[in-house]
């Protein structure tokens, strides 16, 4: 359990309440391709990650709901459990929308004690949020014995996300935490959510992560604007191809054909994203062939249109990635996640990682004055329990 906040979330939880809880951990995601296509039934690589959310929870046998935010010392409670409703306090949104979730599916949610803590950095584009969704609904799924599959999981959390933390996020980000495996990404359509898994071979690359340490305030309304952007988008094509029904379905010569149709902006979000998918496909070729410097060569592509067409990039991530360009045994690099600050996420030859971090964060000193934070992730599998015995071990 090296490294892991677990014990110190069971030894909070104990001290506190007084028995034994169920012991939950949560993964965070890296993203190798395939951004803001989720929302738009497109396709994505991501793979759950070595930063996590672990949780202890407990029915309590009464209606209250006791929430602990362990690193942060903060406690919430709440005296009904029948009565949830959003709350001023941000970070117990994330926990309150899964919990009325349940409770939306006509599933009764007694009173229970919950103490979680994460690893994922906050705001880095690792899916903090989704890792805490995630987490509770896997754990309030086995204490009520509910049996709902972890693709309703997942759902449940990403309707969290929309109705508490209101943020009309895609479905990758919680797919991944749940659906993660060792070693493996996995290339999800998110419209028909079939999936399948790849073998990431660590010996051949790393995955090195940039963390900009920015969070551009604005970057939850910039994303709800994006979806709609792709809204009107697909609006406008249906008129002529009634079978587009969002942008996965859409071609490049149909927008060319209709771009006077469209808002100029609008016209360059949806080309993007037929763009994004289209790399995606070809990523998980040249992956599966063993070509990482082609691979390599879609996440530049991909970072390209996130900073000039999607505009979700920001200075310092274009910083990155260009530094990235210039540092030896680098494959590919580019922004991940939602973008406006956050994480780069880099694929660098393992030899060449210790060179990589040094040149990079070298650049960032010297171009910006910033100080950057790296993490080598390992892929790991999606949530699951961890047995008390193992975190007393
Ligand atoms: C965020 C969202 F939560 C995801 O659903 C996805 O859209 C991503 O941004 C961009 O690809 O992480």
């Amino acid at each position: 359990m090296s490294g892991s906040l677990l014990p110190a979330i069971h030894s909070d939880f104990t001290q506190r309440f007084g028995y034994e809880p169920l012991l939950v951990r949560a993964p965070g995601r890296v993203n190798l391709i395939g951004e803001h296509t989720d929302y738009n039934g497109g396709f994505v690589l991501p793979a759950a990650v070595d930063k996590e959310a672990c949780f202890a929870v407990g029915l309590n046998g009464g209606s209250r709901i006791r929430l602990v935010a362990h690193d942060l010392g903060e406690t919430l409670e709440l005296v009904n459990a029948a009565e949830i409703s959003p709350s001023d306090t941000h970070w117990a949104n994330y926990l309150l929308g899964v919990a009325a979730q349940f409770q939306q599916r006509g599933i009764a949610v007694p009173g229970f004690d919950c103490v979680f803590g994460a690893t994922i950095p906050i705001g880095a584009g690792m899916s903090s949020s989704a890792a805490l969704e995630c987490g509770l609904a896997f754990a309030l799924n086995q204490l009520l014995g509910t049996g709902l599959e972890p693709l309703e999981l997942a759902r449940m959390a990403q309707q969290a996300e929309h109705t508490y933390a209101g943020v009309q996020c895609g479905i990758m980000d919680q797919f991944a935490s749940l659906f993660g495996r060792a070693g493996h990404v996995v290339r999800l359509d998110c419209r028909s959510l079939a999936y399948e898994y790849f073998p990431f071979d660590t010996t051949a690359a790393r995955i090195v992560l940039c963390n900009s340490g920015v969070k551009h305030s604005l970057a939850s309304t910039a994303y709800n604007t994006r979806r709609q952007e792709c809204e009107r988008g697909v609006a406008t094509l249906q008129r002529h191809y009634p079978a587009v029904l969002s942008l996965r379905d859409a071609t490049l010569v149909q927008l060319e054909a209709h771009r006077a149709e469209l808002d100029p902006t609008v016209f360059r979000r949806c080309a993007y994203v037929v763009q994004e998918n289209a790399r995606v496909e070809n990523a998980c070729r040249h992956l599966e062939a063993g070509n990482l410097a082609a691979f390599g060569q879609e996440m530049y592509a991909s970072h390209a249109g996130l900073r000039d067409d999607y505009e979700v990039s920001c200075a310092e991530l274009d910083v990155l990635v260009e530094a990235a360009k210039a540092a030896p045994g680098v494959f590919g690099s580019r922004m991940m996640g939602g973008g406006f600050g956050g994480c780069t996420i880099n694929l660098v030859a393992p030899e060449h990682v210790d060179a990589f971090i040094a040149s990079v964060s070298a650049a960032y000193q010297q171009q910006l004055g910033l100080k950057l934070e790296t993490y080598q992730t390992t892929i790991v599998s999606g949530v699951g329990v961890v047995p008390v015995a193992v975190v007393q071990a």
